[in-house]
């Protein structure tokens, strides 16, 4: 039967579509759509062509598959094609893989031991780099496999390319390649800068890494953050490499390339089941975005034997993990208050499964934000979600856009206590003016104060307590000492059992720390670990209370900003007489000797991340003693940081010390500065 008037309209759209997104992502570098739909609409087109061969047409986007080349960059052909990879998504297709392979080669017993060499799939851009007698004679993007362009004058900028191999043994041509990617951090410190530049910004570190590698002036590219790994081998002449895939690896590591350090050789499929789940695991903390794994067997006589189907090796495949971006269109814009009277707009979409999880709300953190991406109601937008950060909407897609959208302002009063809503001069957030008279803030408010790093007070739910600010049981956090027994077993769905343990946690939650009282009070700036410092530092409330802004700046990781919050928030009546109220209602601590700070001590000047589990001293204890010396405890890693103290199972923070090249110290190491 041939295909319906209906197929062939919808072959040619999905066609245009395709063509469009091809040429704003090879020529326009500023991609509209998550790779997820792209391949959507490709496997789709695939599906009606092969139903229909017929339709076929040999300017089908599925006869080429990659790039078109610019007009501007030249062209090579490479020697050996660059081939591409299978992908399989779910466990079953590994398992068919596997399957096909082994019986390939004649293995019995579900080849338990046959080697494979596993590796994250970087997303980047692929590469190769065609090295003569050890010098660095060309770079070429990968292109469509079969010719790609040459970007020798980019490659020459980034430091993890060699420009001279060095050691000796390698063969008189080598051509290697791999993959060449922005680090997450260098990729957001980028568009940080491109955005106070009011210069274009990246979707994704991918984009940006094609991106960059496709400039004319490789000024543009030495001024980005690339990284590059090696993972193959193209041409080898007069020479000779190692006959296992991680060998050569090892061999080309050792020539000076640079190879991704969590690479490993497993075993059968069950080791690359447990590899793809070790390395989804350590996902978020690596320095880089990966969109899957890949296993290569191991063996090259055996990858001889495999041979290729099409432009695919039959020995290698990608083992992708769920898409982190995703296509959903926007219901509503709403505006939410946070307990520092925020205002955040917030994008109710239709549901989408992305990151693993269904999704139907979206934070587009501010009105800036929302206005700067232009996201309107009723568009199309890209929605992120990565690991467990709160899903974010990236970008619109504009081509998408329907005749009929509504525009977002941000609305003139709080929408839920109806005060003016304000925007002081230069900050992105807009905030409700209402303060505790703002049931959202009172409610935010209240949800800190029990938080388990607060007061930790388990059993105090978020409902519960919004039903009693509504009712305005609750005015501050006083009243929740309040509680009793017979006041809660009354409440619908509340049973005696449930009241009784909620008014023994509340109890239990009066003996307490300074610190946790103090981070429970909900400073604006004043997290865990400035209360922390706060409360080292002066030991006492009534030493805080009596601070003047100088005292407080004396602090570590005390600026004038948090300086000013803290004098702020303890010069309003109202919150020093909840203070009072929490401590008559029996919340209590024990009191501490004010922190002696050495004035000119070995670390003065310095300036310190903690991470990890340090070997015999808490985190609190290490922090404590850097303070003492004179140095300073901060949260988070920057190129202001002096050094990362880091012990066993040191995770994202290590990566970023590596990235920004802060000095990392072990505990010993620390202790030998101090001498
Ligand atoms: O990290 C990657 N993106 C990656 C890509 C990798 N680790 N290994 C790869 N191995 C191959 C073969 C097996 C063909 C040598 C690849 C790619 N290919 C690849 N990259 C782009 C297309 C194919």
């Amino acid at each position: 039967m041939g295909a319906s008037a209906k197929t062939q309209k919808r072959i040619e759209s999905l066609r245009d579509e395709i063509r469009y997104h091809n040429h704003r992502y090879h020529t326009l570098d500023d991609i509209e759509i998550p790779d997820a739909e792209y391949d959507r609409l490709m496997r789709e087109l695939q599906g009606l062509e092969k139903e229909f061969p017929e339709l076929v047409t040999a300017d089908s986007p599925t006869q080429r598959v990659g790039a078109e080349p610019s007009e501007t960059l030249q062209t090579v052909r490479h020697q050996l094609p660059m081939l591409s990879l299978d992908n399989v998504f779910a466990e079953e297709e590994l398992r068919e893989f596997h399957q096909r392979v082994a019986e390939k080669l004649e293995f019995e017993d579900g080849a338990a031991d046959l080697r494979y060499a596993a590796e994250p799939k970087l997303d980047g851009a692929a590469i190769s780099l065609l090295y003569e007698d050890g010098v660095l004679l060309r770079a070429a993007t990968r292109g469509d496999g079969a010719t790609g362009e040459d970007i020798t004058h980019n490659a020459r900028t980034i430091d993890s390319i060699p420009l001279r191999l060095i050691g000796n043994g390698y063969p008189k041509t080598l051509e290697v390649r791999g993959e060449v990617f922005m680090p997450r951090a260098g990729f957001e410190a980028y568009n940080k800068k491109a955005r106070a530049a009011g210069e274009k910004t990246f979707v994704n570190p991918r984009n940006a890494a094609a991106g960059s590698l496709r400039q004319l002036d490789p000024k543009l590219t030495a001024e980005r953050p690339l990284d590059m790994y090696v993972y193959s081998v193209g041409l080898v002449e007069h020479g000779e490499l190692p006959e296992q895939h991680s060998e050569i690896i090892e061999q080309l590591q050792a020539w000076g390339l640079k190879t991704c350090p969590e690479r490993r050789v497993v075993t059968g499929v069950e080791g690359c089941l447990a590899y793809y789940e070790a390395i989804g695991k350590k996902r978020d903390a690596l320095a880089y975005d990966i969109d899957g794994v890949v296993y290569k067997v191991d063996s090259l006589a055996m990858q001889r034997e495999l041979g290729f189907v099409a432009r695919a090796p039959r020995w290698a495949v990608a083992h992708k993990f769920p898409a982190q971006e995703e296509l959903t269109t926007v219901v509503d814009v709403e505006f939410q208050v946070g307990r520092t009277g925020a205002v955040t707009p917030v994008a109710r979409l239709d549901p989408v499964f992305v990151g693993g999880v269904t999704v139907s709300n979206a934070t587009l953190h501010n009105i800036d934000e929302l206005h700067r991406k232009d996201v309107r109601v009723g568009d199309t937008v890209i929605v992120r979600r990565a690991g467990d950060v709160i899903p974010e909407v990236v970008s619109v897609v504009t081509s998408r856009r329907p005749t009929k959208t509504t525009r977002v302002q941000l609305p003139e009063r709080c929408p839920v206590c109806d005060s003016h809503v304000m925007r002081e001069q230069g900050e992105a957030v807009a905030r409700c003016t209402g303060g505790l008279f703002c049931k959202a803030q009172r409610s935010e408010a209240l949800k800190h104060f029990v938080s388990r790093k607060a007061m930790d007070i388990e059993g105090l739910g978020a409902k519960l307590i919004e039903q009693f600010v509504e009712e305005d049981r609750f005015q501050n956090p006083s009243n929740i000492f309040e509680l009793t027994n017979e006041e809660l077993a009354k409440r619908e769905r509340m049973g005696e059992k449930s009241a009784e343990n909620l008014v023994k946690a509340i109890d239990a939650s009066k003996a307490t720390s300074l610190s946790r009282f103090l981070y429970a009070l909900g400073i604006r700036e004043v997290g865990e670990a400035t209360a922390q410092n706060l409360a080292t530092y002066f030991g006492s409330l009534p030493a805080i209370l009596t601070a003047t802004a100088e005292d407080l700046v004396k602090v570590p990781d005390v600026g004038p900003v948090v300086a000013k919050r803290i004098r702020d928030f303890l010069n309003e009546g109202h919150n020093l007489e909840v203070i009072q109220q929490l401590q008559d209602h029996g919340v209590h601590w024990a009191d501490t000797d004010p922190m002696q700070i050495a004035e000119d001590g070995p670390l003065t000047g310095k300036t310190f991340v903690i991470t990890g589990t340090l070997p015999g001293m808490t985190r609190d204890e290490a922090k404590a003693l850097i303070q003492r010396e004179g140095g300073k405890v901060t949260g988070s890693i920057s190129k202001k940081t002096s050094y990362l103290l880091a012990g066993e199972k040191a995770g994202s923070k290590l990566a970023k010390a590596q990235q920004l090249a802060v000095e990392v110290l072990d505990l010993n190491s620390l202790i030998a500065l101090l001498k």
